[in-house]
């Protein structure tokens, strides 16, 4: 048995086509189906439902031999012991410090100033300021980070941004590009090797449909 873990939503949409170009197709849907463990037209394949955060979890320890996550979820748990072998290029977007609109960020930075950061990713906010000389405070936050600047919680957020409608919606503006992000494939190290003559077909199906 083959187990890949994907997310609902983005990342499950657009990792179907790839999926299909390797001869896989998934008969539920996760959106309108409750079910956390999907059957495919593969007997031996299967995909499970997980959290986008969860999926290295899940591939780290083996209990999915695949997944597709993206490469702010990876930098941020760090990916150990994973192989990551394609650059799927889906759910592209970009790793974006924003202030609200009328914040100076650049005089900020000059003046050494301390600055408070909301994010979900603590991780890559503190690699790319300390890089920077930039000292910060890091506020840990789950969700809709766009909210912090506009009610004090923060001066600044580190976030994802894609069509930067959600920064326009919300007075805020991108002044920093901290990383391109797009969505991997990523593979348990210990399955690929003992099953290899299953899983090793279906990297090269999907790469060539990615290619
Ligand atoms: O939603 P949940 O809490 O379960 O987890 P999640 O938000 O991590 O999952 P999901 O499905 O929303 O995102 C999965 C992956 O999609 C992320 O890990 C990214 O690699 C990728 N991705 C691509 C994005 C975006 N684009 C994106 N725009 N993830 C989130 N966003 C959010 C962003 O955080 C911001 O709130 O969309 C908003 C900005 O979008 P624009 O278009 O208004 O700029
Ligand atoms: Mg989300």
């Amino acid at each position: 048995m083959i187990t890949i873990a994907l997310s609902k939503g983005r990342i499950f949409d657009e990792t179907l086509p790839l999926l299909k170009a390797a001869g896989i197709t998934i008969r539920e849907n996760p959106e309108t189906s409750r079910k956390l463990i999907l059957n495919t037209n593969k007997r031996d394949v299967r995909v499970i439902i997980v959290r986008a955060s969860d999926v290295p979890t899940y591939v780290q320890y083996g209990a999915a031999d695949l997944g597709v996550a993206g490469k702010d979820v990876l930098d941020e748990q760090g990916g150990q012991g994973l192989y990551q072998p394609v650059d799927l290029k889906i759910a592209a977007c970009r790793m974006m410090v924003a202030v609200q609109n009328g914040y100076d960020y650049q005089r900020a930075v000059k003046q050494g100033a301390r600055l408070k950061v909301a994010t979900k990713y603590v991780q890559t906010a503190r690699e790319h300021f300390t890089a920077k000389g930039v000292h910060v405070d890091l506020i840990k936050l789950y969700g809709s980070m766009e909210l912090a600047p506009l009610v004090g919680l923060a001066d600044a957020i580190v976030d994802l941004v894609s069509s930067g409608g959600t920064l326009k919606a919300n007075n805020l503006k991108a002044v920093e590009e901290i990383a391109p992000v797009s969505a991997r494939l990523i593979v348990n190290q210990a399955a690929l090797k003992l099953k290899r003559g299953a899983i090793q077909p279906l990297l090269d199906a999907i790469a060539r449909a990615v290619a």
